[in-house]
């Protein structure tokens, strides 16, 4: 669980840059070996944690037909809400797959608190 989240922050941290970072930013990357800014990183399946009513990462970027797991690290309940459908109500460490099979950006909120917000992007 821990390496997930070590490795979702550092593939927001790359999302993160690719829209921001300057030609200086860039030097670093390559220095550590990441993929570049242009070309970011697509999995197939990625994960995302529910934490202090976020949702960490906010965006995440899979592979036609991939797959996204959410698991609620909240003492409170939520779900995921897209435009086709709900989760069920997530309880503390419960956790949620949904398969993505047509490519696009879909945005998705907690239907408890709609002002947690996320995005699925698939290529
Ligand atoms: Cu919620």
């Amino acid at each position: 669980m821990t390496l997930a989240i070590v490795g979702a922050i550092i593939f927001t941290i790359i999302l993160v840059s690719g829209c921001t970072s300057s030609p200086g930013d860039q030097s670093g990357y390559q220095a550590r070996g990441y993929t570049s800014p242009d070309n970011v990183e697509v999995t197939e399946t990625a994960g995302v944690a529910i934490k202090n009513f976020e949702f960490l990462p906010a965006e995440v970027t899979i592979s036609k037909g991939g797959t996204v797991t959410w698991t609620n690290e909240d003492s409170a309940k939520h779900d995921i809400k897209f435009s086709d459908g709900t989760s069920p109500l997530l309880g503390k460490g419960e956790s949620y797959s949904k398969s993505f099979e047509i490519a696009g950006t879909f945005d998705y909120i907690c239907g408890i608190h709609p002002y947690m917000k996320g995005k699925v992007i698939v290529v």
